[in-house]
């Protein structure tokens, strides 16, 4: 039977958070990261471990099929690779930053000032269509100590808390990409690949579902059950169940996080009591 090969960062931020995912997808991947390839002994799907970098490369050549990573890294690569799905973790912004000090007042601050990144082909796209121009130099690692030792006046880096800017005495002026952890895809998958990374895209749609619902388990006077059902949205309608008390019922349902506190107080306000929240672990829709 044919199986799909995944790439997955091999050790960095995104690793665990990829493995985890495939887990919840109910995917075992048996040997751990000492490998370069394992196999998931129930999915049709090998794993191969590498330096997040190299798998853009790696996915358009075929080597590997799919490729989980940040989409900076993606677009910066220029790979001729699909993205199928955002994966909604790894949140971080690709952000020009000067030192603290400087009166900054706008992009053209940048023109013809040294900016070092790790970033050009994307931080040229973003300069070029501001009509900017800056003598980029591109440095792998530690960009934010750049200005500091004197190598350049500005970077441009991923920053997510914005913490590591501050302790190097730099401000984020300028935010050019928002990325996200993504799923990609290697152009031209046969049928039989495509179907595996159906199931895939269905599993992982189901996990997703199940992380922003809550089951919602709720007692109440038979009084006020038309009032509750009101507030409650639920995939289709509420399961009212008789309580052994006269008069009182139980009514399930399921809640989507974004309303969670709000329609909370909406039923107690409507007489529900001895309300129950419980985690969903899979939810097919
Ligand atoms: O070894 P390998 O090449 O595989 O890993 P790597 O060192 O290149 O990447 P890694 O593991 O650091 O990051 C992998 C991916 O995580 C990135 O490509 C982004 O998509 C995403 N991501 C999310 C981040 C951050 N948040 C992040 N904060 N990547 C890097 N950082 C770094 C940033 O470079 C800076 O040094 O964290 C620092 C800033 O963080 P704050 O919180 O201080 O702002
Ligand atoms: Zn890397």
């Amino acid at each position: 039977m044919k199986r799909l090969r995944i790439a997955v960062q091999k050790s960095g931020r995104l690793s665990e958070i990829s493995l985890e995912l495939l887990k919840e997808c109910g995917i075992d991947v048996k040997n751990g990261r000492a490998q370069l390839v394992a196999s998931a002994s129930n999915f049709p799907l090998d794993i191969l471990y590498l330096r997040d970098d190299d798998i853009p490369q790696y996915v358009e050549d075929g080597v590997a099929d799919l490729g989980i990573l940040g989409e900076n890294v993606v677009v910066e690569s220029r790979a001729n690779i699909d993205i199928i799905k955002r994966l909604d973790f790894g949140r971080c912004r690709l952000s020009l930053a000067v030192p603290k000090a400087v009166d900054y007042q706008g992009l053209e601050y940048f023109q013809d000032r040294k900016v070092a990144t790790s970033y050009p082909n994307i931080l040229n796209d973003y300069l070029s269509a501001n009509g900017i121009t800056s003598e980029v130099h591109v440095i792998s690692g530690s960009v934010e100590i750049a200005p500091n030792i004197g190598l350049a006046d500005a970077i441009c880096d991923i920053v997510s808390t914005g913490s590591t800017l501050l302790s190097n005495g730099l401000k984020e002026v300028e935010s050019i990409f928002r990325s996200e952890a993504v799923l990609v895809s290697r152009k031209g998958l046969d049928t039989e690949g495509a179907n595996i990374l159906q199931k895939l895209l269905f599993r992982l749609d189901s996990v997703r579902a199940a992380k922003s619902n809550k089951y919602v388990v709720l007692n109440a006077p038979n009084d006020s059950i038309e009032a509750i059902t009101q507030v409650l949205p639920g995939m289709k309608s509420p399961t009212v169940v008789p309580l052994a008390t006269e008069g009182w019922s139980a009514i399930h349902s399921v809640l989507n996080e974004e309303k969670f506190w709000d329609i909370i107080d909406d039923l107690k306000a409507a007489g529900a009591q001895g309300i129950l929240v419980v985690p969903i672990e899979k939810m097919i829709i």
